[in-house]
């Protein structure tokens, strides 16, 4: 007797051990961008204003406040915190705000950390 073709059935792509389908195991999460902030020395801004931003602002205590200000006296800068952008904005933003007010030349920026 005479045997019709056999129909292909439609294969299923999904079947265990398919060497066809790539499944994703390494998660994709990106972590936000962190942002350095960083205070710039000048000749101008008193010792103890600026001692007084890193205790205020960056919530250093005194010792460290003093040891971070004398590190931009004599380097130039340091990064006194890293944060998200939003909060790293609102941190250089009252640090210049605060120095504009007390008419110090003191600047703030912050940078991408890499
Ligand atoms: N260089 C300043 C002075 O001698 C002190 C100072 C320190 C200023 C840190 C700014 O970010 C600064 N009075």
């Amino acid at each position: 007797m005479l045997q019709e073709p056999k129909m292909m059935s439609p294969k299923k792509n999904d079947e265990p051990g398919d060497p066809s389908i790539l499944v994703e195991t390494r998660p994709r999460t990106q972590r936000p961008p962190l942002y350095k902030v960083l205070l710039l020395n000048d000749d101008y801004t008193p010792m103890e204003f600026v001692v007084h931003v890193l205790e205020r602002f960056f919530g250093m205590n005194h010792a460290q406040a003093v040891e971070i200000m004398l590190t931009v006296h004599k380097k130039g800068l340091a990064v006194v915190g890293v944060f998200s952008h939003e909060i790293a904005e609102t941190k250089v933003g009252q640090v210049m705000d605060f120095a504009r007010r007390h008419q110090h030349p003191l600047q703030c920026t912050m940078e991408k950390e890499e």
